[in-house]
């Protein structure tokens, strides 16, 4: 398949043309997607009052593919009644993720269990009631509660509250396997643990750092601010392995300049070895110190931990950087050069830096790297991790997670009355271990695809079928529904957000709080996730004196919730009457735009680190499992990968100068082995644009070979770098 030469452009542009057909027509679309409800992608944070297509910055028309992609599938026509009788669970299994989310929308409560062949279709009573019952006759911790990012905040708050009150803390978000390692890195270094900038800063940065991450494919409306910090003469400096092609150049629909002619986008790329970053970023430090290029004041006046690291910069020999970062002096000393002299500096970042054993060390060292110069608390530079799910941030920031924090815990118990759990709880890859040692018995999965996500898909498979009863709240068919089933498995069909009776809210990335107003519901049949939680609350724990403090029926109200959030979310405030003021609102005590931080001495911290040893040995291939333009997480819409120029997906793409030292010919079919599995009939495709030692290979296909090893602090699995022979 050949290669475009620019990502976005054309392609893109026919691509809307075609959904737009597919879903009956370019008004039903443009309605669609100009509807007031935040964007379902990424967490960029588009659409919610000011209209869909609109920026935080009030840009419009800002559209992507994803977008269209996402819409185009909620808009899909019903699953008939007669799909369950015909399909068995054996031909699901057989159908790809394309197939399945094809299949249509889910719209009515389904039903298996163990020693069945087909799902059968129930009603929300029977269904109801039997997730009722089980949970009721289940010891709390036996249970546990993942979250995908799509669903509202309002959703999120309340089955996280109810999972509590039930008595578990076993309840966690698809952060585990995605940006944790950037909150918790990011809260060991300034005491908050999302991005400390807002779009506008982005708008007056002359320098933005890009690092492992390939936005012109996963957020492509980043591309947009890109294309304008070029146009000021800005510099993009990108760390990757892969040269990706949209970092070099991308076309801009919305401009016609750009369109036509494309606009360049990285002025340095360093191709880090997988797994360098470490080093390098270190190497970056010890360079800006040798020239003096540091600010002193700052790092006297606001940072602690100063002296040790700067120690240890010193100590550090550059034989020691560039074997461990796969890069040259040359490399490190341009990137200080330009980092030396700009002015206003962004650092971004994504999966390339958290999916490593060391990913919070990672994000420490880019925090510790913009902390040299002060970059961080004034306004127009700082830290940016670029956010996965549109509302991943939200679920998060109202108390999805195993521990809720300090503030949180203390105002639901004093506000509420009410005592909750005090254990540690499991994060999302303890809570999959835990299962498949038999000592969780229920899952109860709001969103998102548990088994496809994970590493060791064989293991996960194993995992969920341990479990007695595994609940999913979705919107369509994913490999989920058709592996990993348990004793017993319910799905039961929602309605995504443009579709909500009531308003719900979600935050960006850059801790935005946007207002959805929902909108017509598209089938009969599928249900608000707040009133399915609600009732299903109200099942296991009927209202009165005995049993709490809440009328889970109340709950049902999305106003209540927020009212709740309210009170006890720090910064959540003015959410509580946000449907009647329409004010969409930044989160207060995150954005840092004077050097004072949210540690408990106000300064931030720089911590000293030892550099990992790049992997893998003569036979070896450090391994990235990665996303293509044409999917999203585990649904996968095209099998090509347009800007890589691959046109299948069952490929490890690596370096024509590897092919040799590995013993296979190009375009080969091989089986790829790692500890942890095998997968044959893989085509061993040359593929010249990523560095030498390193290859490439699609997620989730590719998770069978995904070792089960995670960042000792925040438990993210090593989905980036992982050791593979080809045979
Ligand atoms: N189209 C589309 N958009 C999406 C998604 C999607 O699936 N499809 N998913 C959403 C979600 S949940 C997320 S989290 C984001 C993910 O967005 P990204 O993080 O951009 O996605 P990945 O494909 O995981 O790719 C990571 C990039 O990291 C690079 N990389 C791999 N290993 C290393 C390394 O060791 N060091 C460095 N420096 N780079 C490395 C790869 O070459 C690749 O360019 O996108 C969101 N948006
Ligand atoms: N090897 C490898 N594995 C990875 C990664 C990787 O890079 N490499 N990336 C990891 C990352 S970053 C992430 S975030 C995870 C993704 O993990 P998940 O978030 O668990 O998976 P998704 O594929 O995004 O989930 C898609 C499903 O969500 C449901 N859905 C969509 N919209 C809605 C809605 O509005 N409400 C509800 N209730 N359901 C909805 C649909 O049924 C759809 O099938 O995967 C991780 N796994
Ligand atoms: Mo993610």
């Amino acid at each position: 398949m050949k290669k475009v030469d620019a990502g976005g452009g054309w392609p893109a542009i026919r691509y809307t043309l075609r959904k737009a057909r597919e879903v009956g027509g370019w008004w039903k679309l443009w309605k669609a997607m100009r509807s007031r409800n935040a964007c379902k992608t990424c967490a960029l944070g588009m659409g919610g009052q000011r209209g869909g297509m609109v920026n935080e910055s009030g840009r419009f028309p800002e559209v992507c593919k994803k977008s269209l992609q996402a819409m185009a599938a909620d808009m899909q026509g019903a699953i008939p009644d007669s799909f369950w009788n015909t399909y068995t669970i054996e031909q699901l299994r057989k159908f790809t993720p394309q197939q399945l989310e094809t299949c249509g929308r889910l719209v009515t409560p389904l039903r298996i269990r163990c020693g069945e062949t087909n799902y059968r279709p129930i009603s929300w009573e029977e269904a109801l009631g039997a997730i009722a019952d089980k949970l009721r006759q289940t010891e709390p911790d036996r249970t546990f509660w993942y979250f995908s990012g799509r669903s509202s905040n309002e959703a999120g708050f309340l089955l996280q509250l109810f999972a509590r009150l039930y008595g578990t803390n076993n309840v966690n978000n698809c952060s585990y396997y995605c940006h944790q390692a950037s909150g918790v890195g990011l809260s060991s270094a300034i005491g908050s643990g999302t991005a400390t900038v807002v779009l506008e800063d982005l708008e007056h940065a002359d320098c933005v750092f890009l690092i492992g991450g390939n936005p012109a494919s996963n957020h492509p409306r980043l591309m947009t601010s890109l294309m304008h910090l070029r146009r000021r003469g800005g510099e993009v400096i990108v760390i990757n392995p892969v040269i990706e092609t949209g970092l070099v150049k991308f076309r801009i629909p919305s401009s016609v300049r750009s369109l036509l002619f494309g606009t360049k986008i990285a002025t340095t790329y360093v191709q880090v070895d997988i797994g360098g970053d470490l080093a390098l970023l270190t190497g970056v430090a010890k360079r800006i110190v040798e020239m003096g290029a540091q600010d002193k004041e700052f790092l006297q006046n606001h940072c602690e931990g100063v002296e040790p690291w700067l120690q240890s910069l010193a100590h550090t020999s550059w034989d020691e950087i560039t074997a461990k970062s796969g890069c040259t002096r040359q490399d490190i000393d341009a990137v200080a050069e330009k980092y030396a002299s700009a002015k206003r500096v962004v650092f971004s970042w994504t999966m390339g830096i958290t999916h490593h054993v060391h990913g919070v060390e990672n994000v420490q060292a880019i925090a510790n790297l913009a902390l040299l110069r002060g970059m961080v608390g004034r306004p127009h530079a700082g830290l940016m991790p670029i956010r996965g799910h549109s509302n991943v941030q939200g679920v998060g920031s109202v108390g999805v997670t195993p521990q809720l924090k300090q503030a949180i815990f203390e105002r639901l118990e004093s506000h509420f009355k009410i005592s909750l759990p005090t254990t540690p709880g499991l994060d999302t890859l303890g809570c999959m271990e835990a299962a498949e040692r038999r000592e969780l018995k229920v899952g109860f999965c709001l969103g998102g695809n548990l088994f496809g996500s994970n590493p060791d898909a064989d293991f996960a498979d194993h995992a969920l079928q341990q479990l007695e009863l595994l609940v999913g709240m979705n919107t369509t068919l994913n490999t989920g529904h058709a592996h990993g089933l348990a004793e017993d498995t319910i799905v039961l069909p929602v309605l995504a957000r443009d579709e909500e009776p009531q308003m719900t809210t979600q935050e960006s990335m850059f801790n935005f709080v946007r207002l959805s107003d929902g909108g017509p519901a598209r089938h009969t049949g599928p249900r608000s996730e707040v009133e399915v939680i609600a009732d299903l609350a109200a099942r296991v724990q009927p209202s009165g004196p005995a049993h709490g403090p809440f009328d889970w029926s109340d709950m049902r109200d999305t106003g209540a919730i927020r009212q709740a959030i309210a009170r006890v979310v720090p910064g959540f405030e003015q959410i509580e009457r946000i449907a009647e003021t329409k004010q969409e609102f930044q989160i207060a005590g995150r954005t840092f735009h004077e050097p004072r931080f949210a540690t408990a001495s106000e300064r931030a911290r720089i911590h000293t680190h030892t550099l990992p040893e790049l992997r893998g040995g003569d036979r070896q291939l450090r391994m990235m499992t990665v996303r293509s333009e044409g999917q999203f997480n585990t649904v996968v819409y095209e099998e090509e990968d347009l800007y890589r120029g691959i046109d299948r997906r069952n490929v490890i793409l690596i370096h024509p100068d590897d092919f040799e030292r590995l013993g296979v010919a190009p375009d080969q079919t091989v089986t790829v082995r790692s500890e942890t599995g095998e997968l044959p009939g893989i085509i061993a495709t040359p593929f010249e644009a990523i560095k030498p030692g390193n290859a490439l290979m699609y997620f989730p296909e590719a998770n069978v070979l995904v070792p089960r090893r995670a960042d000792r602090q925040s438990r993210t699995p090593a989905y980036k770098n992982i050791l593979v022979t080809v045979e």
